[in-house]
């Protein structure tokens, strides 16, 4: 088995140093031969993530593309959905990822796409799943198992599709490594965040956890936060302070939805650690968000105080669509 780049395994397949290798499409058009695996593809119907344009200016001012050249296929299909809009910009190999550093205009691929997409940046992205299927409808495949024709492989083959099978029933496992996200599906268990942060704390203590939190779902299981203070953990708590159950206010409203009115904030008073912050506008959040970032020596609670009907689109169409139940 061996590791490489996808333009890498490609010369390899060429010199037929390899059985099989999962390339590039292009590849795979362009030589005709090899045999392809049925059934298993990289591949995306719509918005993909990991393959993207990060541009600064708009994009039909884009004269050069600076690009990960080890991505044939993903150079050749930002070519042609800039071809399409009737721009052929030069492409250049980009000299880092250092995203501080990015040019104008940068193709990135793979993970770093993955965490360009989110961390903090001035781009803006145009996703190349996204584009293809607004332009056709279709998915695009990026990437297939090319096996070299000419040689008994039926049981390379099956080999192959069972990993496959088995990476897709094990994925949970598989995505372990990248959670930086941690939540409960929308709508499920109230009460998750802040003991759910102590967890993820202190199974990686590189991390400081950035916890969103209901004033509901605090009065719940914020208790929790004594436990963060008893092992020294620092996590930014946000406790949204719309005076009660705003999710369900929205599908049917009443007293019930009211909760007592605490004062989040001065918790770390009782706990005799920890900073507390209130917070009205959106200038008062950032300058919280910035003095927890650097108070690292014990939890944060920024206490956001918000209108009780105030709502997101999302909670908007959920709670609409739950009413209909009532
Ligand atoms: C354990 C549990 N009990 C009840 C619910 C039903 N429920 C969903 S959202 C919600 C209100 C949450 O209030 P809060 O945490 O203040 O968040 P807000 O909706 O105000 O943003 C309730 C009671 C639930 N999801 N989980
Ligand atoms: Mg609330």
């Amino acid at each position: 088995m061996v590791f490489a780049t996808p333009s890498e395994l490609a010369k390899m397949l060429q010199r037929d140093e390899l059985d099989a290798a999962l390339v590039s499409i292009t590849e795979v058009l362009f030589n005709d031969r090899y045999d392809i695996l049925d059934g298993t593809a990289i591949a995306s119907l719509g918005e993909v993530k990991s393959v993207l344009l990060a541009h600064r200016k708009p994009i039909e001012e884009v004269r050069e593309v600076y690009c990960d050249t080890a991505s044939l296929t993903s150079v050749n299909l930002l070519r042609v959905l800039l071809a399409e809009r009737g721009l052929k910009p030069e492409f250049k190999p980009l000299a880092s990822y250092d995203f501080k550093s990015l040019p104008d205009f940068a193709m990135l691929i793979g993970d770093p796409a993955l965490d360009f997409v989110f961390s903090q940046h001035e781009h803006e992205i145009f996703d190349l799943g996204a584009a293809w299927f607004e332009m056709t409808a279709l998915p695009f495949v990026y990437a297939v198992w090319a096996l070299r024709r000419g040689m008994e492989n039926a049981s390379l083959r099956r080999q192959l599709t069972e990993a496959r099978e088995f990476g897709l029933d094990t994925i949970d496992h598989i995505i372990r490594n990248r959670t930086e996200f941690l939540g409960t599906a929308y709508y499920a268990s109230m009460g998750f965040a802040v003991p759910a942060s102590i967890g993820a704390q202190l199974a990686n203590p590189k991390l400081r956890p950035l916890v969103l939190v209901g004033d509901g779902a605090f009065q719940m299981t914020g208790m929790e936060l004594s436990t963060a203070a008893r092992y020294k953990l620092n996590p930014i708590v946000v406790v949204l302070n719309n005076r009660g159950y705003g999710t369900e206010r929205h599908m049917q409203d009443g007293a019930y939805n009211d909760v007592y009115p605490w004062q989040f904030s001065r918790l770390p008073q009782i706990l005799d650690t920890g900073r507390g912050f209130i917070v009205r506008t959106e200038n008062e959040l950032d300058a919280a968000l910035t003095a927890a970032q650097q108070h690292t020596q014990s939890f944060c609670l920024i206490e956001v105080m918000l209108e009780p009907l105030d709502r997101s689109p999302a909670l908007d169409r959920l709670a609409t669509r739950l009413a209909k139940r009532l």
